[in-house]
């Protein structure tokens, strides 16, 4: 797949997962404002949606209605959005720019911006439970399914307990690399992972594409987050939309913590071309080798 048939490939996912987006929360009325402009304001902030992507394109390239994981990747997108307030706020990362605009807790304050995360969590459980309210008893086994492997990447033993940990070692000025290992697996690849997984299980795809699908999120998630670290470190603020050399300042752990831009770079590469053999079997048109490629080129 070249580039223009990747880009064409990702604008065509997006777009549907877009409409799907608009027409959802235009269903969703009587919440009280200015709860329900916060939601909004981060849900359209110009994120890049690369969780409802991988899972479409996951969902697609089984056969499977897109229909059937749409609130599924909607769900994901949203208590994303919810991460990155809660991870902006004053407690946590203090950051006054996201995506090159004004955090959250910036424009609403922090227990608005603390509430919007909350209101967007509950409400993508809302989504999946609606949607499981309506699916037959046939397809219902792999969206429980589906349901609880959102719910673990998530939650505490998911993104949470990551987060925990790094908020933990940063304050207390400890964590080796076991522990960093630990912060990035959880805190940025395991949702990553639940965007592949659910589209696979949705697809009733199978066990083998199941597992080859997580090994190449895990993989990607790990890419994404040293690449994260290097930006950090050597970034553009003016490309990045956020403030660099922040991690190292305040003592977060981080994979440049423990080794140099040289290693963290060759790192980086050793894991996309471990993640791109690992679905190479399933890549008929090259989608996701370009995706993970891409991993660390990317601007934001
Ligand atoms: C507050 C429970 C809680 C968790 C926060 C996601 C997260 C956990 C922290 C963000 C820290 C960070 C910058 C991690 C690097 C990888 C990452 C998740 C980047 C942001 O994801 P993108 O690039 O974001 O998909 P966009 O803006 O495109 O939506």
């Amino acid at each position: 797949m070249n580039d223009i048939e990747y880009k064409d490939e990702y604008e065509r996912l997006l777009k549907i997962f877009e409409e799907y987006l608009n027409s959802a929360l235009q269903d969703k009325k009587n919440i009280p404002e200015p709860l329900g402009e916060a939601m909004r304001y981060s849900l359209f902030a110009g994120g890049k949606r690369l969780r409802p992507v991988l899972m479409l394109k996951a969902a697609k390239t089984f056969g499977c209605n897109l229909k059937n994981v749409l609130p599924f990747a909607l769900a994901l997108e949203m208590i994303h959005t919810y991460s990155l307030i809660h991870d902006d706020l004053p407690a946590m990362d203090n950051d006054v720019l996201r995506r090159g605009k004004p955090t959250n807790h910036t424009l609403y304050g922090e227990a608005m911006a603390i509430l919007a995360g909350d209101g967007l969590l509950s409400e993508a459980f809302d989504i999946i439970a609606s949607d499981l309210e309506k699916t037959s008893d046939l397809d219902l086994p792999d969206k429980v399914k589906a349901f609880k492997i959102i719910a673990a990447a998530a939650g505490i033993r998911g993104m949470v307990g990551g987060q925990s940990m790094d908020v933990y070692c940063e304050k207390n000025h400890c964590g080796k690399e076991k522990e960093l290992n630990y912060i990035h697996i959880h805190k940025t690849a395991d949702m990553i992972v639940a965007a592949l997984t659910v589209g696979v299980v949705i697809a009733n795809a199978g066990f083998e594409v199941e597992r080859a699908f997580e090994n190449y999120g895990y993989d990607i998630g790990l890419a994404f987050q040293i690449t994260d670290d290097i930006l950090d470190e050597e970034g553009d603020p003016s490309l990045l939309g956020k403030s660099v050399g922040k991690d190292k300042k305040s003592g977060k752990l981080t994979f440049t913590s423990f080794y140099s831009l040289r290693e963290a770079k060759e790192e980086v590469e050793k894991l996309i071309s471990h993640a791109q053999q690992s679905i190479i079997a399933y890549d008929a048109d090259g989608f996701f080798s370009c995706f993970a490629a891409k991993i660390s080129g990317r601007k934001a």
